[in-house]
């Protein structure tokens, strides 16, 4: 086995790609179904087309380009990732795995491979969760609830918006599950977006499982009064709860749960202006663990503290669920492959979990879910100053396209 991608074609697609929506910074800003996303992915399908794959697009918003089996009852081997970025963000995180995936396919097709399963490159709706999270991809697992339709923590407005601009509906989004017996597999190259390739000098990851997120929106309720006139010790004020839980919510997670992770990355206070006492402060907490029982410990931790915080402060919490997906192993006969096409290629390698949530643990559910990592440069992502050295990309790619070929022969 010595195919490998072609590296001028991918970067120029890569180039190409990372133009939509820059933020002029080196990074970009594509929140899931603004006009910028849905332009990425416009780009996506007409480069698929040009290149002779068949392009589809399914009923939760789904593009994919597919090169076909000459076996019409093949099964299918998912290659993916996601065009959708955080708010100025980085270009690689979910680019790379995108673009590498559709280089992957072309060369199979220029190598005129006949391969006993249809290969399709999956670009899903809204990984990043600025609307829902995971979004695309847990419809075609068919672990959507309408529940999360409903509250989701990008807030119900954002996503009709959004859904309105794709053409999309909630029973679209409820009727994409694709059945498990139609898939060989998915596998997927991402950015490591953490520190440990980099140090340690391995180029390649394999990942052995992936990180559960919970996400609520936590109210604080005060009362809004004159800035001036009340005096320090009658206030009631809104913005003092909300302070004192971040503080001490991030003590409380470093002390009791050292391998999990907390965030508030919104706080707002309303009504907003500097001669009001804030009457309502609104959070956003996300927390994160590998494993199930830890997450759910780690809530019952989270949501206790809040409410004692806001006794403390005098003040009337409302707490409501906006996120959730379980942690999820990656499969041994996935990461079997990723090591050995990652060997094949001379590369070192090494397992590793994910503490950034992918579009892979959806797909855990119903098929056989692989990750390869590259080294991002300092750890850094979710930033335009996210960077990965060109060579790790290719090499990527390559472990990809190698990973691909040995499931889809297995
Ligand atoms: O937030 C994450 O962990 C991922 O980048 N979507
Ligand atoms: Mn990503
Ligand atoms: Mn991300």
């Amino acid at each position: 086995m010595t195919l490998l991608i072609n590296p001028e074609r991918f970067k120029q697609d890569f180039d190409s790609l990372a133009q939509i929506g820059s933020t002029g910074t080196g990074g970009v800003d594509r929140p899931a179904l603004s006009p910028a996303n849905i332009e990425a992915r416009k780009w996506f399908l007409a480069r698929a087309f040009e290149s002779g794959l068949e392009t589809r697009v399914d009923s939760a918003g789904n593009h994919s380009a597919v090169l076909q089996s000459s076996n019409p009852d093949a099964r299918t081997l998912l290659l993916g990732s996601h065009t959708d970025s955080v708010p100025m963000g980085g270009r690689f995180d979910g680019a790379l795995g995108l673009v590498a995936a559709l280089e992957a396919v072309r060369t199979v097709k220029d190598a005129g491979l006949s391969l006993p399963v249809h290969l399709e490159v999956i670009d899903f709706t809204d990984e990043e969760g600025t609307l829902v999270g995971i979004l695309g991809s847990q419809a075609v697992a068919g672990t959507l609830s309408a529940e999360s339709l409903k509250s989701p923590r990008g807030g119900r407005a954002k996503l009709e918006e959004g859904m309105a601009r794709a053409g999309l509906t909630d029973d679209g989004f409820l009727s994409a599950k694709r059945a498990p017996n139609t898939l060989a597999g998915y596998l997927e190259l991402h950015i490591e977006q953490g520190p440990r390739l980099a140090r340690s000098a391995i180029k390649i990851g394999v990942v052995s499982g992936i990180v559960g997120i919970n996400s609520f929106r936590l109210r604080y309720h005060g009362k809004a009064n004159h800035a001036g006139t009340t005096p320090m010790d009658a206030r009631t004020d809104a913005s003092l709860g909300a302070s004192a839980f971040v503080l001490t919510a991030r003590e409380m997670v470093a002390r009791d749960f050292p391998n999990c992770v907390v965030n508030v990355g919104q706080m707002t206070f309303k009504p907003g202006a500097f001669n009001i006492i804030p009457g309502l402060a609104e959070l956003s907490l996300e927390f994160r663990s590998p494993d199930p029982q830890q997450l759910n410990a780690l809530e019952a931790s989270l949501l206790g503290l809040a409410n004692v915080v806001g006794r403390q402060w005098g003040l009337i919490l409302e707490v409501e669920r906006v996120g959730h997906c379980d942690p999820a192993p990656m499969s041994e006969r996935a990461q079997a492959a990723i090591a050995a096409a990652a060997e094949s290629l001379a590369l070192t390698h090494t397992t590793l979990h994910s503490g950034a949530g992918h579009d892979a643990q959806s797909l855990a559910a119903i098929t056989d879910a692989g990750m390869i990592f590259v080294p991002s440069r300092d750890g850094i992502s979710h930033s335009p100053l996210e960077f990965t050295e060109w060579d790790d990309c290719v090499n990527g790619a390559n472990v990809l396209l190698r990973a691909a070929l040995k499931v889809a022969e297995s």
